[in-house]
């Protein structure tokens, strides 16, 4: 209950917001995009992360509400990108079930890009597997088929850690793979690791998906990852996630 009552006072003065973390193209080092990811700002100033407010994230108002502020910052912070001219790639943020809940995600969206003069093709959505078996996943086809067929980028986020994930890549309309982070950690001491990363890269070029690695930390998991044919990487080895007012100077300064 005082986690509710925090949640609701930080949603209340708009303290929900987004830190960006670069994606890089393995093969040239280029910047290929950002992920937004969600941070509170509490009492104190101190940014707090989902894995610290998790229970705010299961009540569906709240959940929705939060996501309502990231996309916000999300659209104004792509407009003002846009109109610097700087070359940020793609700007991708993560929905979760209770935003599809109630239909209507997708028609949302779109209509906020539009207003904002955003073309669909520089926003990626990225969805935990989860989001098709719960309750309301005929909302969230729907609205992922709406969504790829504008020409917003689905992405299926930590994929391998959820199950039957080779018939959600048959299902649904997905443009991009996010390998979970745990593959990556393990590369250098779990030959299985490796074996099951490279797997599922080859799987994720021949059905025509990119494919990203998060959680890449070392230079040596750098180069496996490219030598497996992987397109992107995120990670601290690149980048940690970074407030949004520091992003144009980041993306000025990238080489
Ligand atoms: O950035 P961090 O490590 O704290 O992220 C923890 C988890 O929370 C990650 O799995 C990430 O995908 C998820 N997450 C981050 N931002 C958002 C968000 O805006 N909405 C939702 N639904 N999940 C998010
Ligand atoms: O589930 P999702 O992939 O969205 O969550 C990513 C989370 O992992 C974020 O909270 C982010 O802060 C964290 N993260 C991103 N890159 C790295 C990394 O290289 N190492 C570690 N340990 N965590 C990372
Ligand atoms: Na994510
Ligand atoms: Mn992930």
């Amino acid at each position: 209950a005082v986690m509710l009552n925090r949640a609701r006072h930080a949603i209340d003065k708009r303290h929900i917001e987004p830190f960006y973390q670069p994606k890089v193209d393995l093969s040239t080092g280029e910047l290929a995009g950002f992920e937004a990811l969600l941070r509170w700002r509490d009492r104190l100033g101190n940014m707090k992360s989902p894995a610290d407010i998790g229970a705010a994230f299961e009540d569906a108002r709240f959940a929705i509400a939060m996501g309502q502020q990231i996309q916000d910052c999300v659209v104004e912070d792509t407009r003002k990108w846009l109109d610097y001219g700087i070359e940020f790639g793609h700007m991708a943020f993560n929905a979760s079930a209770a935003e599809f809940g109630s239909g209507g995600f997708a028609e949302d969206l779109l209509e906020r890009l539009r207003s904002a003069g955003i073309p669909t093709r520089c926003i990626e959505v990225e969805v935990v597997e989860t989001v098709f078996v719960g309750r309301g996943a005929e909302y969230v086809e729907e609205a992922l088929r709406t969504l790829h067929k504008e020409g917003v980028r689905i992405a299926l986020d930590d994929f391998g850690t959820g199950y039957a994930s080779l018939l959600h890549l048959k299902q649904f309309p997905v443009d991009v793979i996010k390998v979970d982070q745990s593959f990556v950690w393990g590369l250098a001491r779990k030959p299985e690791d490796a074996a099951i990363l490279s797997a599922v890269l080859a799987l994720g070029r021949s059905l025509g998906m990119t494919t990203v690695a998060e959680g890449v930390e070392t230079l040596d998991q750098a180069a496996f990852l490219r030598a497996a044919g992987c397109d992107l990487g995120q990670g601290y080895l690149f980048g940690k996630p970074t407030s949004r007012g520091l992003i144009p100077e980041l993306i000025r300064s990238w080489d």
